[in-house]
């Protein structure tokens, strides 16, 4: 008897900490900036300049959330650039990007070199085995793109945190497309040379997903934060009228998202997208680098315009 308690009691506490990982927390309205911008260019002459700020904002519940996202950005020096205009980096063809003078991050002394292509909207940071190995050297715009090259032994975890920034923080919006108020988008593509790339056998959730008219737009199934019935891309996307008053729902992520152990057996598989979902005109770190990127796939998580933050882990063997 005292044996089946205590085994219904770690059942219950097991199915609690479940719950707990897929209850969403609800914030409304705008966060207050507490980091007025991450990132200065130095060429002023860069196109597309916006202010990478960042935020809190306290749920309903009391949870305090940071958005778009705590990040690891500052705290290392960044990846080195294939395609940047701040930094004055901008090779017109694969050959002349070379390979970026990156330097090999080590994971395991014994491992193989791996060098990885990166184009971001708008943010990355490259985890493997729990190790963080590079950070988006632009947060928010110019887009930009990396080579990064690291050295680990198979099989490995290349985990990526994903950022689409935004300009009204805690909400997912941001001027464009001569709209004041407009839901921006995220998207991933990726190149390893050891032939991993980018696409659907990825896994990829979703943490923060904004500007909603109501919180009940999130269906949770299973550890899926569904909110397809809203467009998935645009210009299908419906842009909610709320402004000020739109809600976001947050999830917390899993204490170990970034390691090799993590099971992310139930999270949804990545969802892939063409150039024109994305939007790649003005890509130059994309466009200008089709060698480059051959064969990967855009990636995000289920909704590419109203998922801010995504986390896309694949095991590789
Ligand atoms: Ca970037
Ligand atoms: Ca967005
Ligand atoms: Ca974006």
């Amino acid at each position: 008897m005292m044996l089946k308690c205590l085994t219904m009691a770690a059942a219950l506490f097991a199915s609690a900490a479940a719950a707990q990982n897929s209850t969403r927390s609800i914030t409304q309205g705008r966060a207050q900036t507490i980091v007025e911008n991450l990132f200065k260019c130095p060429n002023p002459g860069a196109r597309n300049q916006r202010v990478a700020a960042v935020g809190r904002i306290t749920a309903t519940d009391g949870t305090v959330w940071t958005v778009p996202a705590d990040v690891e950005f500052g705290k290392q020096p960044p990846a080195a650039d294939l395609f940047n205009e701040c930094n004055r980096k901008e090779p017109k063809t694969s050959a002349e990007a070379g390979d970026g003078d990156a330097p090999v991050v080590t994971i395991d002394p014994d491992g193989e070199v791996v060098t990885a292509w990166i184009m971001s909207d708008n943010y990355f940071e490259l985890w493997v085995n729990g190790k963080l190995v590079a950070i988006d050297a632009i947060p928010f715009t110019p887009f930009n793109s990396a080579i990064v090259k690291f050295r680990v032994r198979k099989p490995a975890t290349y985990v990526f945190k994903l950022v689409d920034w935004e300009e009204v923080l805690g909400l997912g919006m941001e001027k464009n497309a001569g709209r004041d108020w407009h839901a921006g988008d995220g998207g991933l593509v990726a190149r390893f040379s050891d032939g991993t790339v980018t696409d659907s056998s990825w896994k990829a959730q979703t943490f923060y997903i904004a500007p909603l008219a109501k919180p009940e737009d999130v269906i949770e199934k299973g550890e899926r934060h569904d909110t397809n019935h809203l467009g998935r891309i645009h210009p299908h996307a419906k842009m909610p009228d709320c402004q000020e008053r739109c809600f976001a729902v947050h999830y917390k992520m899993p204490d170990d998202w970034a390691k090799a152990g993590f099971d992310d057996s139930r999270w949804p598989r990545a969802f892939e997208y063409t150039d024109e979902d994305v939007g790649v005109n003005g890509m130059q770190g994309y466009t200008r680098f089709p060698e480059l990127f051959e064969g990967a796939r855009w990636i995000w998580s289920s909704n590419l315009v109203f998922d801010n933050l995504v986390i896309a882990r694949k095991m590789v063997k």
